[in-house]
C-alpha cells in the first residue's frame, strides 16, 4: 500500500525487483544508476553483497513526477534470489506496492523462473489489496532466449500485465520496466489508501534492521500450498530436454514432501480447534 513520509513530506511507492537467482535484478538497479543523476536519486545501498549474490536486498530511492504538487518518490528493492534466502525475500516481497518479476529468459533457466513465480503468485494471492505487476524477459541476447510472448503463455499470464524483453547488461529494456512500473504505481495510488510509512522502511538501515529480525527464525519450510506445486510441475515442459535437464528429481520431491507437511499441519490446525 503506498505511504506517507511525515518526516519528508512525500509520498513512497515500493517497487521490489523480484525473480530467481542470477535473473539480473541487481543489475537492474545499477543500470538505473547509471541512468539518473544523483541529484535526482540515492545511493544504491547492498548490505553484504557476496560474490556478486544479493544476500539481504538492493535498495535505491529514485524521484518521481509531483502528484498534485506533492513530492513522490519510489523506492525500488531487490529481493535475493537464491533459493536458501527465501525467507528473506518474502517480507520484502509482501510490503510491494508493484512488484517487477525479473525472468532470466534464457532457455536453461526456465524452471528457475517458474518456481519462483508461483511462489509469488501464491504470496499475491494471500495479499487483500491486488498486486500490480510487470515481468521482465532478461536476457533476450542469449541464445535460445524465450521471446516475451512464450513467457507469457509459460507463465500463463493475463493479457493485461506487460511482459517487457530486455537486455539489462546492456542497459536494454531496464528504463521500460521502470516506467512501466511506476506507472502502476501511480494507479495503484490513486486507487488505494495512503498509508502513514513503517518505520522499518523509512530507508535503507532501518530496513537492514528489520530483514536481520527474520535471521533468529529463518521459516525456511516456507508452506506451499497444492496449487501452487500443481503450477510449477505442470508448467515445466518435459519434452523441452533443456528445461527437464533442470528440473532435478530431488527438487521436486523436496516440494512435494513439503506441501504434503503442509496440509498435514493444516488438518492438525483444523483438527485443534
Ligand atoms: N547475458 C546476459 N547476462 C546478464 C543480463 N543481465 C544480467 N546478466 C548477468 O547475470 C548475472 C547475474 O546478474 P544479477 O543482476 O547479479 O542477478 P540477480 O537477479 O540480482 O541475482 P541474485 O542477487 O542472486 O538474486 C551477472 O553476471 C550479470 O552480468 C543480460 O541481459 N544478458
Ligand atoms: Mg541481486
Amino acid at each position: 500500500m503506498p505511504s506517507f513520509d511525515s518526516a519528508r513530506n512525500c509520498h513512497i511507492v515500493r517497487i521490489v525487483y523480484d525473480g530467481p537467482g542470477v535473473a539480473g535484478k541487481t543489475t537492474n538497479l545499477r543500470r538505473i544508476c547509471d541512468a539518473i543523476p544523483i541529484s535526482r536519486r540515492s545511493e544504491m545501498y547492498t548490505p553484504a553483497e557476496l560474490k556478486g549474490r544479493t544476500m539481504f536486498f538492493d535498495w535505491l530511492e529514485i524521484d518521481g513526477p509531483k502528484q498534485n504538487g506533492q513530492a513522490l518518490k519510489f523506492q525500488l528493492i531487490t529481493v535475493p534470489g537464491q533459493v536458501e534466502r527465501a525467507y528473506r525475500r518474502k517480507p520484502l516481497v509482501e510490503m510491494a506496492d508493484v512488484v517487477a518479476f525479473v525472468c532470466d529468459a534464457s532457455p536453461a533457466h526456465i524452471p528457475d523462473t517458474l518456481r519462483t513465480f508461483a511462489r509469488l503468485r501464491a504470496l499475491a494471492r494471500r495479499r487483500k489489496q491486488p498486486l500490480p505487476l510487470v515481468v521482465q524477459a532478461n536476457k533476450q541476447d542469449v541464445e535460445g532466449a524465450m521471446s516475451p510472448e512464450q513467457l507469457r503463455k509459460r507463465l500463463k499470464l493475463d493479457d493485461a500485465v506487460p511482459v517487457i524483453p530486455a537486455t539489462a547488461v546492456n542497459g536494454g529494456g531496464v528504463k521500460e520496466t521502470l516506467m512501466t512500473a511506476i506507472r502502476a504505481g501511480v494507479l495503484a495510488m490513486r486507487d488505494s489508501r495512503i498509508t502513514p510509512l513503517a518505520k522499518a522502511f523509512a530507508n535503507a538501515d532501518a530496513l537492514f534492521d528489520h530483514v536481520l529480525t527474520f535471521e533468529d527464525a529463518p521459516n525456511t519450510d516456507e508452506t506451499v500450498d497444492a496449487e501452487e506445486l500443481h503450477i510449477a510441475a505442470e508448467e515445466v515442459s518435459v519434452d523441452d530436454a533443456a528445461a527437464a535437464a533442470q528440473l532435478q528429481a530431488s527438487s521436486l520431491e523436496d516440494l512435494e514432501a513439503r506441501a504434503r507437511r503442509a496440509v498435514s499441519r493444516n488438518r492438525s490446525r483444523s483438527t485443534s480447534k
